[in-house]
């Protein structure tokens, strides 16, 4: 059988791989077939493939291969394998949206972006996941981990699940837990008023809110704003604000990566 030499070398560079001392002994599969995940799931698969520099990636949501979606990854913070779900960095992309926009998503994956309420669904129903959130104001950062997160389908109206909180920020996302998504045209919060048309924002509110991470740039009125409230509290809209997620056991695969 005749074969191209690129690839008879490489079958051969591969099995020398293979055999020899090393940690890529780890992964024979992929020294053998490349991509240890031909259909990532998430980033942390993207990961494990061997990316290791944060930026656009297509992945599966739900290991659906007939539905790839172009995603960021933050590979670098924290071990990294990271879906980012929201930026926000400098006002350009106007976040008081409708609800198929919030089901969607919309904006630039390499600047200001929301991922999409139904891909967020994908994802954190194929495993368990972790929250992250970072947050940044001139030289102060501070972020928010939180152990469990769960976006439900859309009959829940994108329903959240919140588990338990670390970090430096305070924990403002708990008030949240169990509350459905709600958009200027969609209010589910339990407001006798319309909290997304209030504050001029779209998020999991209740009445109203503790976070508000979509809420209008630079405004620093009371509750508009890009608020982290046991943060920066109610009236200072934060200038960088980001969301992501990963597998809740990824940090620790990756010690024990690190360790063997
Ligand atoms: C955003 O909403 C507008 C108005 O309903 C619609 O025309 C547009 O297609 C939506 N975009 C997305 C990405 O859902
Ligand atoms: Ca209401």
């Amino acid at each position: 059988m005749w074969m191209p030499p690129v690839i008879w070398c490489s079958l051969i560079f591969r099995l020398i791989v293979l055999f020899s001392p090393g940690n890529l002994l780890e992964h024979p599969s992929k020294a053998m077939f490349g991509k240890l995940y031909k259909n990532p799931k998430d980033c942390s698969q993207t990961l494990l493939n061997g990316e290791v520099t944060s930026g656009q990636y297509t992945i599966y949501p739900g290991g659906d291969e007939n539905l790839p979606a172009p995603v960021y990854c933050d590979m670098t913070t924290d071990g990294g394998g990271w879906v980012v779900f929201l930026r926000r960095q400098n006002g350009k992309l106007d976040f008081y949206r409708n609800w198929k926009n919030y089901t969607n998503g919309f904006g630039d994956k390499n600047d200001e972006f929301w991922l999409g309420l139904m891909n967020l669904h994908k994802i954190t129903a194929s495993g368990q996941y972790e929250l992250r959130v970072e947050l940044r104001d001139g030289p102060e950062t501070a972020y928010a981990q939180y152990d469990k997160f769960y976006v439900g389908d859309q009959r829940s109206r994108y329903k959240i699940q919140i588990g338990a909180y670390s970090g430096t920020a305070g924990d403002s996302m708990t008030y949240h837990h169990n509350r459905p998504f709600s958009t200027f045209d969609n209010d589910n919060d339990i407001a006798v008023t319309n909290c997304a048309l209030s504050y001029k924002g779209a998020f999991w509110y209740k009445n109203c809110h503790r976070v508000n991470l979509m809420g209008r740039y630079g405004d620093n009125s009371h509750s508009k704003g890009i608020n982290w409230f046991h943060w920066k509290g109610h009236e200072h809209s934060i200038p960088f604000a980001e969301m992501k997620i990963r597998p809740v056991n990824f940090r620790n695969l990756e010690g024990r990566r690190k360790r063997s």
